[in-house]
């Protein structure tokens, strides 16, 4: 199964052997993979050189560990494409999963001077800021930290926002979306943020801002969104 005389190291080959059995379904989605033991013995290598090949499947995502139970098979991350101006609520539909949200935070408040900047606001002009946990099928997907300024919904309040924003926006509100500028980074995850997304400290992040606008050129909305690292990956198609 591996070949010793090969220039690949034997923890990579390791590593394609199981990623070819999740593949063929051998391991499925959720299923418990060997132990370390056991797949010491089924390798004939060193715990060492088992205990490498799990941790960088572990980091890439595709597997993951509970205390005390094993290391079990991720599903697989959700791919999200980096065109088109899409909310959480249409992303997670369009692959038929079941968006849900949980409202953590809902304030009027005024904001500091990046924000007011972004949202091209007079001074003294009140936002509403708005948390929330993004979820796909009952799984926390992202938090996501919104600013709104209060003079575009005035009739927005904790007991109206319980589904998506942007329908909201458009249906309920008549206003129409436009475009949107996007900045992302890694980061590490805060720990009261790991505790909302139900992850561990340290955990990687995806933290994406995005500055959205109404065709009238009105910026409507400030978003700082917290993917989790380990359930998203962003991909683009580029031309040369
Ligand atoms: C996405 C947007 C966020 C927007 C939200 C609306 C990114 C990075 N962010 O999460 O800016 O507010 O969708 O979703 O894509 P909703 O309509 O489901 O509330």
């Amino acid at each position: 199964m591996l070949d010793k005389q090969s220039r690949v190291p034997m923890y990579i080959q390791i590593e394609d052997e199981l990623k070819r059995r999740m593949e063929k379904g051998e391991f499925p989605v959720g299923a418990a993979i060997p132990s370390e033991r056991e797949l010491t013995e089924l390798f004939n290598v060193s715990r060492m050189t088992v205990r490498q090949s799990i941790t960088n499947l572990v980091n890439d995502g595709l597997l993951y560990r509970e205390k005390g139970r094993g290391t079990f098979v991720a599903s697989p991350k959700v791919e999200q494409p980096l065109i088109g101006m899409t909310s959480f609520t249409e992303d997670m539909q369009s692959r038929g999963m079941v968006p849900g949200n949980k409202l953590i935070r809902f304030e009027t408040i005024t904001p500091g001077p990046d924000i007011a900047k972004e949202l091209q606001l007079e001074d003294g002009e009140k936002v509403f800021y708005v948390e929330r946990i993004r979820y796909a099928d009952d799984k926390p997907m992202a938090l996501e930290k919104t600013y709104l300024p209060v003079k575009l919904f005035p009739q927005l309040s904790e007991e109206t926002f319980t589904g998506s924003l942007y329908s909201l926006i458009e249906q309920e509100q008549q206003l129409k979306i436009s475009h949107a500028s996007q900045r992302m980074e890694a980061a590490l995850v805060k720990p009261e943020e790991a505790e909302l997304l139900q992850i561990q400290v340290p955990s990687a992040i995806l933290l994406i801002e995005r500055a959205s606008y109404l065709t009238n050129g009105q910026p409507f909305e400030v978003v700082r969104s917290i993917y989790r690292a380990d359930r998203y990956k962003f991909i683009s198609e580029i031309q040369r």
